[in-house]
C-alpha cells in the first residue's frame, strides 16, 4: 500500500513509500515488546511498517519493483534475549530500535512522510516521523552485486563465494591492488590520489591493456585467433549471453549472470556442489583455457585494465610495452575512461549471425559504456584481474612474466 511521498530518481524509476501488514504474532516473533504497543496493535492484530520500494516504469502502464528496503529486515531489540535481532541497541545505528522513540507503539509505527534521493552520494533520505528520526540509506543494488552490506558487516550473497567481483570502479580496483600488495609483503604500485602507478614496484597492479591482449592471445601469433581458443565462438568455453549456462535467467532473481572464476574447465560440474540458481542438476563445460592456461578470457565479466582508454593510442604508442595515454579520449559526456576487455556475460555473442564482437581478443572498449549510460546495471558486468611484474632473476617464463589471474 503507498502512502505519503514519492521521488523520481535519474534513471527514470521512481522509490515509493509503502507499508507492510505483519500479524501481532510476526511482530513478537520479531522482538517486539506487547506492552509497549498502544491497544490499538492488539485489536486490530497488525502493525503497518514502513517499506521503500524502486519501481522501474512499463509503458504504457504499470512497472517492476526492482529493488526493496524493508524496516522489519533492520531491526533490533534489547527486550527478547531468544530473538536473533537481539543486541545493544546504542551499539547499532545503523539498525533500527523495535522500541521506536520510547512512546507507546502505533500500528502505523514508522509514520514515513516523505522521501528524498542525493544522487552525488547514490543515497535515500527518509523522514521517519512516528520514531522521531531521519534514515539515510545508501542506496545499492544488492541482486545484482555479490558483496552484501548491512551498513555494519560485508558478506558475500548466498551462492557466489568463487564468482569475479563486480560493481568496482577502477579506483576500488586500483585500492584493491594496493592491499593485496600490503597484506603479501610487496610494495603498493598506486598513488591513489592520482591514480598513477610506479611499473617498478613489485607489487600487485591492474595488467595493461597490451599485457591483457597478450595474455589473452595465450601465446598464438600466426594467425591470431580471434578468441582466445580458436577463431570459432565457443559457449561452452565461455560465459556469454544466451549460453545457456546454469547462472543464466529471465529476471534479477538469478543475478549477477557471472559463472565462477575458471568454470570453464573441461568438467561436468553439478549443482549439488555449485548451489546455481538454475533447475539443470549438472553443466558439461569445454576447456576454455588458454595456451597460457588463463580462464575466462573471453566472457563472463568486462576487466578493467590499467590503460586510460585512447581511442587512436596504437598509431602513437611506444612500439614495446605500452603504458596507455596520459589521459583518455574524451567520451560523449567529456570524460576520459579507462579501458576494459574481454566482453562480459551480457555482451559479446554471435547473435542471429550478427558478432557482437565485445568478446574478441582485440575488442577494446571504453569502461564509459558501460556505466554512466547505464545506471540500473551500471558496474554489474565490470571486474578486474589483477598483474605483477616477474620477481626480479626469475627465470623467463610467459606465465610467470605476466602473473594474470
Ligand atoms: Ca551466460
Amino acid at each position: 500500500m503507498q502512502h505519503h511521498d514519492i521521488r523520481r530518481l535519474p534513471n527514470g524509476n521512481i522509490l515509493m513509500l509503502v507499508v507492510e501488514k505483519k500479524t501481532y504474532a510476526e511482530a513478537i516473533a520479531a522482538g517486539f515488546n506487547p506492552s509497549k504497543f498502544q491497544p490499538e496493535i492488539a485489536q486490530k492484530g497488525y502493525m503497518l511498517p514502513d517499506s521503500v520500494i524502486e519501481i522501474k516504469p512499463t509503458k504504457p502502464v504499470g512497472g517492476t519493483v526492482v529493488w526493496e528496503w524493508h524496516v522489519w529486515d533492520h531491526l533490533i531489540q534489547d527486550y527478547d534475549v531468544t530473538k536473533s535481532n537481539y543486541g545493544v541497541v546504542k551499539s547499532h545505528p545503523e539498525l533500527i530500535d523495535a522500541a521506536g522513540d520510547q512512546k507507546a507503539l502505533a500500528a502505523f509505527w514508522n509514520h514515513m512522510n516523505s522521501i528524498d534521493y542525493n544522487s552525488a552520494l547514490d543515497q535515500i533520505a527518509l523522514s521517519v516521523r512516528g520514531n522521531s528520526e531521519a534514515y539515510y540509506y545508501t542506496h545499492q543494488y544488492s541482486a545484482a552485486y555479490s558483496i552484501g552490506f548491512d551498513g555494519n558487516t560485508f558478506s558475500i550473497v548466498d551462492f557466489r563465494a568463487n564468482h569475479p567481483v563486480v560493481g568496482v570502479m577502477w579506483y576500488g580496483a586500483a585500492a584493491y591492488c594496493n592491499g593485496l600488495s600490503q597484506q603479501s609483503g610487496l610494495q603498493a604500485c598506486y598513488n591513489l590520489q592520482t591514480g598513477t602507478c610506479d611499473f617498478a614496484k613489485n607489487g600487485y597492479r591492474l595488467p595493461t591493456e597490451a599485457e591483457w591482449a597478450y595474455a589473452a592471445r595465450g601465446g598464438q601469433y600466426n594467425p591470431y585467433y580471434n578468441y582466445p581458443y580458436g577463431n570459432s565462438i565457443d559457449i561452452t568455453k565461455a560465459n556469454l549471453p544466451d549460453s545457456r549456462d546454469p547462472y543464466e535467467g529471465t529476471d534479477s532473481s538469478t543475478y549477477p549472470w557471472t559463472t565462477p572464476v575458471g568454470f570453464y574447465d573441461g568438467k561436468l560440474h553439478l549443482k549439488s556442489e555449485y548451489n546455481w540458481p538454475g533447475s539443470a542438476t549438472s553443466y558439461q563445460t569445454s576447456h576454455g583455457a588458454n595456451g597460457f592456461g588463463l580462464y575466462d578470457m573471453e566472457g563472463n565479466i568486462w576487466q578493467l585494465v590499467h590503460d586510460w582508454y585512447g581511442t587512436d593510442y596504437y598509431s602513437v604508442s611506444p612500439y614495446d610495452n605500452p603504458k596507455g595515454p596520459d589521459t583518455g579520449s574524451p567520451m560523449p559526456d567529456g570524460k576520459p575512461y579507462r579501458g576494459m576487455r574481454g566482453g562480459n556475460w551480457y555482451n559479446g555473442l554471435v547473435i542471429s549471425g550478427v558478432n557482437d564482437g565485445h568478446s574478441r581478443v582485440s575488442n577494446r572498449d571504453p569502461s564509459y559504456y558501460r556505466g554512466p549510460l547505464d545506471p540500473k546495471m551500471s558496474w554489474c558486468m565490470v571486474g578486474f584481474r589483477v598483474a605483477r611484474n616477474a620477481e626480479p632473476g626469475a627465470s623467463f617464463s610467459l606465465t610467470r612474466k605476466l602473473r594474470i589471474g
